[in-house]
């Protein structure tokens, strides 16, 4: 599609060429085709937003990569860098003229450091690599490929607690020692439990209790201690200046600083942040962060709102994209899209439909493809900023225990499923023989070829990337929909969750921005008809579709004004 445009517009000739190039010194890159050709007419054949927009988060795709599992380079079963750096033009080739990769625009690295564990949420030394997956030069060429390709990469900082092996912790058990304080102690149990009814106080060998809220493997580090936070600043600025990552995503960011029993989203904490915030904008201004605050909506806005954090995700988001789809109720999920938004205030809302805590949503979908599509279709033209978790745009299927949800990535039918040439540290989801990249690649109906359309379109469509969302009224209430604006562009989106088809299907707003008559100019899906007739209703607005919306279908289209 977009190769025949750029073809149309060079069969024009050499002097609109020139004009071309003119304007395209004069306006840059990203909102040239708009400048030529008017507000609502083409879709631009260029990303919105370039890699050296200094908010780029708010206009980006994440990518979340657990690097055990996502491609092994030298053959040792276990994911590494310099594998993630083969597979960098699967995610995004660095070429805006090409839509046959995937198109992220931003890696989140899960842990990368050494640890003891597996899965690297406790970490023995912050300032090197887990040496399972490669070296600190692997990584820095990881990150400059990735720039390259204007894929930002932040990494997974887990700061809430250290691993029990870590020298700090081992050394802290004298209690003479500098870092004995850099901890969490009593002298007697204090007898309380955790915010899941755990056990929070562990004995150590030096006969005192130290708290960890998580596990007694990983010990609580005492952010009450001015010299751990400055270590952890120090930390921070190597990753920043040294390694060139753009961020951090906050693990357990709630769990940060106690106020007695008090275990979660403390005063203390939130202001931490903040201070974390300044001092890491003040070595890199364009460096971003994204909490975890795994709570209900009204806690995770506090730290948005408070500057603690650039963004945090929206768990309760991802459960309303998933229930919502699931039950086909359309109505109900634009409305709660649009509450969310709300909650937010439009800033930093980071959205997912599952990530390495979750069983993955093929599983929770039952295997239901056309609602793995349709979870898709909400997230990626949802507002906020999307990450997809590694596996999820092929449909790779996962329940707990957590190994089982990180699980190598799929990337063909063949032995190991073309993740390494042997057997893989973990034994392969048994979905692989079908749900992979080559197979994908090749079907045009596939899951990965949706994600990968649906991405590239976004991130093509100011409407889909920061506009307005406005929740639409569908009759009957199974259909999804809602319209989204910018200064120069309205997408109007339709999804029919149910699997029977819906005819005259009526679409109102009390706060309709528009009315007469548009044209429907697809951008994805289902053509359904050329235009539509948008009547006052009340203080609002209304039309109806004459066409059949096909079941478990999904549709975009730009709104353009007849006159
Ligand atoms: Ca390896
Ligand atoms: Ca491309
Ligand atoms: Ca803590």
């Amino acid at each position: 599609m977009k190769a025949n445009r750029v073809r149309r517009i060079l069969g024009v000739g050499l002097p609109v060429l020139g004009i071309a190039l003119a304007a395209f010194l004069l306006f840059g890159p990203t909102r040239l085709f708009q400048k030529w050709f008017g507000a609502n007419s083409v879709i631009s054949n260029q990303p919105v937003y370039s890699f050296d927009d200094p908010q780029w988060w708010d206009h980006a795709v994440f990518y979340e990569i657990f690097v055990r599992s996502f491609s092994d380079s030298n053959g040792d079963g276990i994911g590494d860098f310099n594998g993630i750096t083969q597979k960098l033009d699967y995610l995004n080739d660095g070429d805006p003229d090409t839509t046959t990769d995937l198109g992220i625009t931003a890696i989140w690295l899960m842990p990368i450091f050494p640890s003891p564990s597996y899965h690297g949420y406790d970490v023995t030394d912050y300032l090197t690599v887990n040496p399972d997956y490669g070296t600190l030069d692997d990584l820095k060429n990881l990150i400059a490929e990735a720039h390259i390709r204007g894929i930002h990469v932040i990494i997974d900082f887990v700061i809430n607690h250290t691993s029990d092996e870590n020298p700090w912790f081992v050394s802290a058990q004298d209690s003479q020692s500098e870092y004995h304080d850099w901890y969490i102690w009593s002298q007697t149990d204090p007898g309380y439990k955790g915010p899941w009814g755990e056990d929070v106080w562990h004995k150590a060998a030096n006969g005192l209790y130290y708290y960890g809220v998580f596990t007694s493997d990983m010990p609580d580090l005492n952010y009450t201690n001015p010299a751990v936070t400055a270590e952890i600043q120090s930390v921070a600025k190597y990753w920043l200046t040294e390694m060139n990552v753009d961020g951090f995503r906050i693990d357990g960011a709630r769990h940060l600083i106690e106020e007695g029993k008090t275990q979660a989203n403390t005063q203390q904490t939130i202001q931490w942040f903040q201070q974390f915030l300044t001092y890491y904008k003040g070595i890199k201004p364009t460096a971003m962060s994204v909490g975890e605050v795994w709570d209900s909506t009204y806690q995770t806005i506090k730290y948005t709102q408070a500057d603690s954090f650039d963004m945090d995700f929206d768990f309760n988001l991802a459960s309303i994209l998933i229930d919502q789809v699931k039950q086909a109720k359309g109505n109900s999920l634009a409305s709660q899209i649009n509450s969310e938004w709300k909650l937010y205030q439009g800033k930093g809302m980071a959205t997912f439909l599952s990530n390495h805590d979750m069983d993955r949503v093929m599983s929770q979908l039952a295997g239901n493809v056309a609602q793995a599509k349709l979870a898709a279709f909400a997230l990626l033209t949802a507002p906020g900023t999307p990450f997809v978790y590694y596996g999820e745009e092929i449909g790779a299927e996962g329940q707990k225990p957590d190994e089982k949800i990180r699980t190598p990535m799929q990337w063909s039918a063949s032995e190991n499923a073309g993740f390494s040439t042997v057997s893989p540290w973990e034994p392969l989801d048994a979905s692989y023989s079908t749900a992979n990249v080559a197979t994908e690649k090749e079907a045009p109906d596939s899951l990965l070829n949706l994600y990968r359309s649906l991405i590239n379109i976004r991130l093509r469509n100011p409407a889909l990337v920061d506009g307005s969302y406005l929740p639409l009224t569908a009759n009957p209430a199974s259909v999804y929909s809602a319209i989204r604006q910018s200064e120069d562009q309205t997408i109007l989106l339709i999804a029919n969750l149910s699997d029977q088809p819906a005819a005259e299907v009526k679409f109102s707003s009390a706060s309709m921005p528009l009315q007469g008559e548009y044209r429907l100019i697809p951008l994805f899906g289902s053509a359904l008809q050329d235009s539509i007739t948008i009547a006052p209703a009340g203080s609002g607005g209304s039309f109806t579709l004459t066409a059949e919306i096909p079941a478990e279908s999904s549709s975009l289209f730009i709104l353009e004004s007849v006159h």
